[in-house]
């Protein structure tokens, strides 16, 4: 890239916290001064948070850059800290989660449940021979045995891969040999737009494919008919026999917990390595901060499917160690209608909720009519994450859901940072509209320009993390030279650019005049027009705030003049009319309309309206999947397309005027 990203938008709102969270916030603005004056004694105080067995003697050792250890010496039992403690200080009795099946059955589960089905889980596992340090892979919908089973797996040191129940019986196979995983636990199936989908002869064709999988434990949910194989074994038949009781062992604080695939969309899916002590540490930490959870008293709720980094950090680990009670929910949010989730929040008094700037900008699309029609003053905070939030989204999340009350925390991370690292604090921080603000505490960020210098104040460039953090990735599973290439080789001592080791994350953002941080989608996907770097995420946001639009991708197609021109994908509002003359002119309206927000060089040379856009199963924007049709190629690959028919939609139902 030749030049920094250009700095476009201008947002002035800022919203600072209700007097009332700010005056019991669990973290008020000392912790950024602590955290500035010794950053590994704060994260020191944050890991005793935890119950160790055995407390560690360094903090971090980082004298083999970009291999970390956090904590050494210390060691602790992942399981023992997300339920048994909460136990033994009698919290027992407690709800940790409301479970919520798509066809409407209902389970509440206590922290005691909890324990025990975890316990039995643990038990079973050992009893099919798994040990500490095998990995076993986890293919489930969201169902409590989802989180049991990746507890259990803690609870005996074994480390789980949990592969999204979306993925096909390729993705699976690749993760599972990758891994070398022992077991698989999966479903009959799952329940997802009103019928029940087939999760056991995917893994059926994916076990076939590899050969090291021993056994295939089968959780029972749809009831529907399955083959039935010699390493199948049925949960009812085994975890729900076995003792419930088990003592939880401590594990050394670098002993790898999970391994997460980030699904690559090219090369080979990358199997993010994170261990116990830091991570959980992390987790813990900033469910407490980010969200102010209270635990006697709140009722939490994200929306993240349990196969991504979301879920394993704020459904499981961080609410679960925390002491929460949580929402767990199976399904779509328009099954069976569009104020499903409006219901559960009702029907649950959700104070806390967690979704994506996707979500969203599709319950814009819908019409805040749907959500006037519940009950939502249960809720005191908003968090979005996976996506820039568009400031008109941040409003409309703002206004039409949280009611002009509840504080919205962006919250930037990645699946290799484990956990978030820019945020607001919701006791502390006046938030503007579409930016994740600052650094948390302990947290050391920047922007920098191509050759790694720190951009001013009202500058953009590259988002960089320079100092090492608790739940950082340890390596990329199985091969260190990649993890070194991907994400230290670009700025930093890794590239030979001073003495400091600096993570590049792959997000482009910018600085606003006081310093404050706006992502800016990732720089693969960053329009070269004119010599000028145009973020996608800037000009999106600018046709978001046109009334008539609900959602917009965008993407630089080849052009003869410009190098890059800007092409918009349009999604309209549901009742706006876009037939004939009135599409023509909506069409000419929106591109004046970015050339008044944003200035003329972002004026779109294109802009289409579809009726959706392509989207991967975490409901992220396919831009590489639309430059396709802008440039009028075929198709790449559609397997991560959450929805495959997509883009025939688009192709056919596209209004197009230049
Ligand atoms: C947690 C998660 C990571 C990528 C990340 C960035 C984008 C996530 C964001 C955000 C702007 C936010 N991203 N949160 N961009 N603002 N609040 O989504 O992990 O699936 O690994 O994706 O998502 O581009 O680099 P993961």
């Amino acid at each position: 890239m030749s030049e920094t990203l250009a700095n476009l938008l201008n947002e002035t709102r800022a919203f600072p916290p209700p007097d009332a969270l700010a005056a019991d916030a669990n973290v008020t603005a000392a912790a950024y001064d602590e955290a500035a004056a010794d950053r590994l004694g704060f994260w020191a105080d944050q890991a005793g948070r935890l119950d160790w067995a055995q407390r560690w003697e360094q903090t971090l050792d980082w004298s083999n850059p970009p291999f970390a250890k956090w904590f050494v010496g210390g060691r602790l039992n992942v399981a023992y800290n997300c339920l048994d403690r909460h136990v033994a200080a009698g919290h027992g009795d407690r709800v940790a989660i409301h479970w919520e099946g798509e066809p409407g059955d209902t389970r509440t589960i206590t922290y005691a449940e909890l324990l025990r089905l975890t316990c039995q889980a643990a038990n079973a596992l050992t009893d099919l021979g798994v040990s500490a340090g095998d990995r076993v892979a986890i293919y489930l919908p969201m169902i409590p045995e989802a989180a049991v089973a990746m507890l259990a797996c803690a609870r005996i040191g074994a480390t789980h891969s949990v592969v999204f129940g979306g993925f096909s019986a390729d993705a699976l196979s690749s993760r599972i040999a990758d891994a070398s995983a022992k077991v698989v636990i999966t479903a009959d199936g799952g329940y997802r737009r009103g019928k029940p989908s087939d999760l056991k002869s995917t893994v059926d064709e994916a076990v076939a494919r590899t050969d090291t999988v021993e056994h295939v434990l089968v959780v029972r949910r749809t009831g529907e008919q399955v083959n039935w194989g010699d390493k199948d074994v049925w949960w009812h038949e085994t975890v729900e026999t076995a003792a419930d009781s088990h003592e939880a062992q401590a594990f050394d604080a670098e002993h790898p917990l999970f391994i997460l695939y980030t699904s690559g969309t090219t090369a080979k899916p990358k199997g993010i390595l994170h261990t116990t002590g830091g991570y959980l540490t992390q987790v813990s930490y900033t469910t407490h901060a980010v969200f102010d959870l209270k635990p006697e008293t709140d009722v939490y709720w994200c929306t993240a499917d349990i196969g991504w980094v979301t879920g394993h950090s704020y459904i499981v680990y961080g609410p679960l160690s925390n002491g929460a009670t949580q929402v767990m929910y199976e399904g779509t949010p328009d099954t069976p209608n569009k104020g499903r989730f409006w219901e559960i929040v009702d029907r649950y008094g959700v104070s806390i909720l967690y979704t994506a700037p996707t979500l969203i900008r599709t319950m814009m699309k819908w019409g805040e009519d749907i959500p006037a029609e519940h009950d939502l003053s249960s809720l005191r905070l908003l968090g979005s994450v996976g996506e820039p939030i568009n400031p008109e989204a941040w409003m409309w999340y703002r206004q039409h859901i949280g009611k002009g009350n509840c504080p919205v925390v962006d919250t930037w991370w990645q699946t290799e940072t484990g956990g978030m690292m820019i945020s607001p604090l919701p006791g502390v921080t006046a938030a503007k509209p579409g930016s994740a603000m600052s650094p948390l505490p302990g947290i050391v960020a920047d922007v920098v320009d191509d050759q790694g210098q720190p951009v001013p104040n009202g500058g953009g460039g590259y988002l960089v993390l320079s100092e090492p953090w608790p739940s950082m990735l340890r390596t990329i599973w199985g091969d260190d030279q990649r993890f070194l290439e991907t994400y230290w080789s670009r700025f930093g001592a890794g590239a030979n650019q001073g003495d400091d080791w600096v993570y590049f994350a792959g997000d482009g953002a910018k600085k606003d005049d006081d310093g404050h941080l706006w992502l800016l989608g990732r720089v693969d996907d960053v329009m070269l027009v004119s010599g000028h770097n145009i973020s996608t995420t800037e000009v999106e946001s600018a046709l978001v705030s046109h009334p008539s639009v609900a959602e917009a991708a965008v993407v630089g197609a080849t052009d003869p003049t410009t190098g890059q021109a800007i092409v918009a994908f349009t999604i309209p509002r549901g009742n706006i009319d876009t037939e004939g003359d009135a599409g023509e002119a909506l069409i000419a309206e929106l591109r004046n309309h970015v050339a008044k927000t944003l200035g003329p060089i972002a004026k779109p040379r294109q802009i289409m309206l579809v009726p959706e856009l392509p989207k991967t199963r975490s409901g992220k924007i396919m831009r590489r999947l639309l430059r396709d049709v802008a440039e009028n190629r075929s198709l790449g690959d559609v397997t991560t397309l959450q929805d495959s028919s997509v883009m025939e939609l688009i192709s056919t139902g596209m209004r197009s005027a230049t």
